[in-house]
């Protein structure tokens, strides 16, 4: 509450003195003043923690091989290097709420099975066919697909193709640790068996159809656990095709849970948007801060005052409350996460547009 209507007037040298007496003595019995706190505690907008930051794919991508010549994705459990966020080191986040890291299993590597209470997703980066495991169920992880670990699902990944697996990963992990709430634990086999047949909650949920008598196998999360690039893809081509482009959104279809119609993870929302080339976006701010993830194209994001070029791969941040705009030199298809979703929840989300 900055905007204080009353001006208290100045305070003398020895009323001060006497007022940090006081504050001193109650600091001892586990005490504050709250209007010394107040204007930290209830800002009059949001003051975003995190900055606009890039990595680029192709700076990343060699210490990721580095990183593979080092260890195996055994002995370290999962290779990943973190994408930290430059304005908060040490706190392994990407936004104020969302962790974020890049990881690579090499051909024939097995990183090994666990769960744990956060949710993760997978965004796919480079693959020559790669999987992850999820409670008892294989899915092929191809180049652009959103990949779903649901809350306490087992899950482990292996590389039997010929090539690296590269991915983005997302977790909750800063939202489950702030309410102290989070369980982890190893499985006793570095792969978990397999149950069903490859994709087969994605044939039972993913086409707009579900098992007669539905209940959902995840709970709060969706049921389908990857969601393929190439369906996505086509129905942004269609959508922008039907000329259907919001000045600020330009097409972008969220990932949905069809048990609900809501968002397809309790804690993080996630959407793909396309600009087709040329396409240049009006700006929008919103409180959940964005990881954005270039699916395909190239382009300039407007971030704050801040120009970002991007290109295939790239992943960058958009600090909450901030101005964002893109604009597409090519076909641009961006996968974007935010915690938006819990935000809705607890009734905090606000968007706002700017006025051209
Ligand atoms: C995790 O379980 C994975 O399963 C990736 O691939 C990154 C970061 C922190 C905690 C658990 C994975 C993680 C993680």
């Amino acid at each position: 509450m900055d905007n204080h209507p009353h001006d208290a007037g100045a305070v003398s040298a020895e009323e001060q003195a006497k007022r940090q007496e006081f504050y001193d003595r109650i600091d001892a019995q586990s005490m504050a003043p709250l209007w010394e706190r107040l204007k930290g505690l209830v800002p009059p907008e949001p003051r975003p923690s995190p900055r606009a930051h890039v990595w680029h794919f192709d700076q990343v991508r060699p210490y990721m091989m580095e990183a593979g010549a080092l260890l195996t994705a055994e002995e370290a459990e999962r290779r990943v290097l973190v994408l930290e966020n430059p304005a908060m080191p040490g706190k392994s986040r990407a936004t104020a709420t969302l962790y974020a890291g890049i990881q690579l299993v090499l051909p024939g590597e097995v990183a090994p099975a666990h769960r744990h209470t956060a949710s993760a997703l997978r965004f796919v980066l480079e693959s020559g066919g790669g999987f992850t495991a999820v409670a008892g169920e294989k899915t092929t992880m191809r180049t652009g697909d959103f990949v779903i670990t649901p809350s306490w699902a087992w899950h482990d990944h292996g590389n039997t193709s010929s090539d690296p697996i590269i991915w983005m990963d997302i977790l909750d992990l800063p939202v489950v640790n702030f309410f102290e709430g989070g369980f982890s634990e190893h499985h006793n086999d570095a792969a978990q068996s397999i149950g069903r047949p490859e994709d087969d909650s994605l044939n039972r949920y993913g086409n707009a159809l579900l098992p007669i008598e539905a209940e959902s196998p995840f709970g709060k999360s969706s049921p389908i656990f990857n969601y393929p690039f190439e369906r996505t893809r086509a129905s942004l081509v269609a959508v922008a095709a039907a000329g259907d482009l919001d000045p600020h959104w330009a097409a972008t279809l969220k990932y949905s849970n069809p048990m609900d119609g809501g968002w397809a993870m309790p804690t993080i929302a996630s959407w793909m948007t396309h600009l087709p080339a040329g396409m240049a976006t009006q700006g929008i701010r919103s409180t959940d801060g964005i990881i954005v993830a270039v699916a395909e194209g190239r382009g300039v994001a407007t971030i704050g005052d801040q120009k970002i070029p991007f290109g295939p791969r790239d992943i960058f941040v958009i600090p909450n409350w901030t101005q964002r705009s893109f604009q597409a030199e090519s076909d641009c298809f961006l996968f974007c996460s935010s915690d938006r979703v819990a935000q809705e929840k607890l009734g905090l989300y606000r968007e706002e547009r700017a006025t051209a």
